[in-house]
């Protein structure tokens, strides 16, 4: 049996669900080498000193709290509802849904005042229980691990507390929202001890600087556009940058070439400013990698 290599650092990811696909191609973006995933329990990467435990969501905040892994990387509803001991070093942008407090579409309710005394189902007792007594609302709390969405149906609940993430759940079961508790997304955890660990350290924050860079990459396009001259001053305003544009003369007397990169959020509405300007010839490439 293939054994793990204990001097290399321990990731713990969601084996098999809604994590697991974006969690194995963002490492991969990250330049870590590694077999499929498929029916291992655990990868070993040929070109970083780490090792891929595959295990169940639930039990991520768990290992790395106790240090059997020293990362992990799970939504951040699990940590939000198991409050692990761990540090939270970086929100990966993928994995987005929301923790939301729903009731049948033909019940009367619609706030969380109306549940005064009533029953609420969820798999996500302690963020139902934190929400309801913020608000000094006094309810049932019925914890269920799954199709937690047909106890209304079934009489016995008169809310549900449960993850949201199209909605197609809720409309198919006729539950609306009612309240959102909270977003959620995909984040790396770490084992504190592992990051005073002075080696271990070291490599975590090589690790991190290769995920930032992915990060880093998909919140910007890299642009390259032809100008007259006159307009630069103009251009450098809406384009700033990182630190700023890279200006070269054309061969056209007046007339200048722009490399620059602009945030993915505002891409559009940036465009637009510069056409009007009178930027032309605009050639937009994705970065693979951005070490900022
Ligand atoms: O087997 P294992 O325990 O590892 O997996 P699991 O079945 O417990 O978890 P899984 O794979 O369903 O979810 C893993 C993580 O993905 C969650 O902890 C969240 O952080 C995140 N995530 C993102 C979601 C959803 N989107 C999601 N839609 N987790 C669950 N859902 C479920 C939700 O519970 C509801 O039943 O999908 C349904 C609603 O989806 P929509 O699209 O119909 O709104
Ligand atoms: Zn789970």
């Amino acid at each position: 049996m293939k054994k793990l290599n204990n001097e290399n650092l321990k990731l713990g990811v969601q084996k098999k669900g809604r994590l697991t696909e974006e969690t194995i191609s963002f490492l991969r973006l990250a330049g870590l080498e590694f077999e499929s995933y498929g029916q291992r329990l655990f990868s070993t990467c040929r070109n970083f000193p780490l090792e891929i435990i595959y295990v169940r969501d639930d039990d991520i905040p768990d290992y790395v709290e106790s240090g059997a892994v020293d990362l992990g990387i799970a939504g951040l509803n699990l940590i939000n509802e198991v409050q692990p001991q761990v540090m939270r070093l970086l929100n990966l942008g993928f994995g987005y849904c929301s923790l939301c407090l729903t009731a049948p579409k033909e019940s009367p309710i619609i706030s969380p005042q109306e549940f005064e005394g009533k029953t609420i189902a969820t798999s996500y007792p302690n963020s139902t229980k934190a929400f309801f007594e913020k608000r000094n609302i006094k309810v049932k709390i019925m914890k269920i691990s799954g199709s937690v969405e047909i106890t209304p149906i079934l009489g016995i609940a008169q809310g549900v507390v449960d993850i949201v993430s199209t909605g197609s759940t809720l409309a198919l079961n006729d539950l609306c929202v009612v309240e959102k508790l909270y977003d959620s997304e995909a984040i790396l955890l770490a084992n504190s001890k592992s990051l005073v660990n002075q080696k271990k350290k070291k490599t975590i924050d090589s690790l991190l600087m290769r995920l930032k860079g992915v990060l880093a990459a998909k919140n910007y396009k890299y642009v390259m556009m032809n100008a007259p001259q006159t307009i630069l001053a103009q251009i450098k305003k809406t384009t700033p940058g990182l630190k700023s544009p890279t200006i070269s003369p054309l061969a056209t007397p007046g007339w200048i070439s722009i490399q620059t990169v602009i945030q993915e959020d505002i891409f559009w509405e940036t465009i637009e400013k510069l056409k009007i300007l009178g930027a032309s010839d605009i050639l937009v490439l994705p970065i693979e990698k951005l070490i900022i």
